[in-house]
């Protein structure tokens, strides 16, 4: 007998989306446990490296309206991931969103984290700079972490991503923050980023899911002239030419 397809679990009214993304480390889980203002909801990785590349979610009401719908924050797997480069990681999070989400779900945006205690920003070169939807844009939020009252020696770091590696982004609409820097509580600087974003209204779920495929597609293109090129060079080997 043909499998049922299952339904989607999360409905337009269990909550509004929002995706936590970053490098492993960023503070994803911090984020989430300081949010709901409770230390288990998300487990914080005190390893050095990140071994999970499940896509979780926790339901957590808004503290200042109960009524209103709760934030799903989902948090996805860590970029410079040692197991899945950052474009699977974009395709399992649409893939996700596909099966766990009924199609007319909203989606607050998405919160990148940035651990701003990291002295290179190279690394923070992130594929979201692809992103192309001008509505997807508007709702990209980033927002550095880490700060630990390190104001005056972490400022110039954040000027630096402000001109340099998040300009174009940006420049296009997308908004910068801070978490944990500011004469609030925890909870309450969290409640400041996530507010940031539900101000922008709803995005379409559709619109997002289209983004991170576009992106997604461009890793495989990527991959497969890659192998293609490895092929003809163990060709070229085989036959005693050279290949440049
Ligand atoms: N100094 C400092 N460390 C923090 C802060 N927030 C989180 N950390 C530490 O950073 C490490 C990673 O935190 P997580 O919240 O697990 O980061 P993550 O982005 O969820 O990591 P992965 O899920 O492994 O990708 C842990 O050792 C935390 O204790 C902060 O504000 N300051
Ligand atoms: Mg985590």
């Amino acid at each position: 007998m043909p499998k049922k397809a299952q339904k989607p679990r999360i409905k337009r009214e269990t909550g509004i989306l929002i995706l936590l993304m970053g490098h492993t480390g960023a503070g994803k889980s911090s984020f989430i446990n300081t949010a709901s203002n409770r230390p288990n909801t998300a487990l914080v990785n005190e390893s050095i490296t990140s071994e999970s590349v499940e896509i979780m979610h926790f339901t957590i009401p808004n503290p200042a309206n109960p009524s209103e719908r709760p934030i799903i924050f989902v948090e996805t797997p860590g970029f410079n991931h040692l197991k899945v480069d950052d474009y699977q990681i974009l395709r399992l999070v649409s893939e996700w969103m596909a099966k766990s989400c009924a199609p007319d779900v909203d989606v607050g945006g998405i919160i990148y984290l940035h651990d701003i205690s990291q002295p290179r920003t190279n690394k923070t070169k992130c594929l979201l700079d692809g992103l192309s939807s001008p509505e997807t844009i508007k709702h990209l939020l980033l927002t550095t972490t880490k700060w630990d009252g390190r104001l005056r020696e972490y400022e110039p770091r954040e000027k630096e991503l402000k001109r340099k590696t998040w300009q174009k982004l940006l420049d296009r609409g997308a908004q910068i923050s801070q978490f944990g820097n500011d004469r609030l509580t925890g909870t309450e600087s969290a409640w400041k980023v996530i507010n940031m974003l539900l101000k922008q209204g709803p995005l379409e779920l559709g619109i997002l899911q289209q983004d991170l495929d576009r992106i997604a597609g461009k890793g495989n293109q990527a991959h497969k002239k890659k192998s293609r090129k490895g092929l003809f060079a163990k060709l070229f080997k085989l036959f005693g030419l050279n290949s440049e």
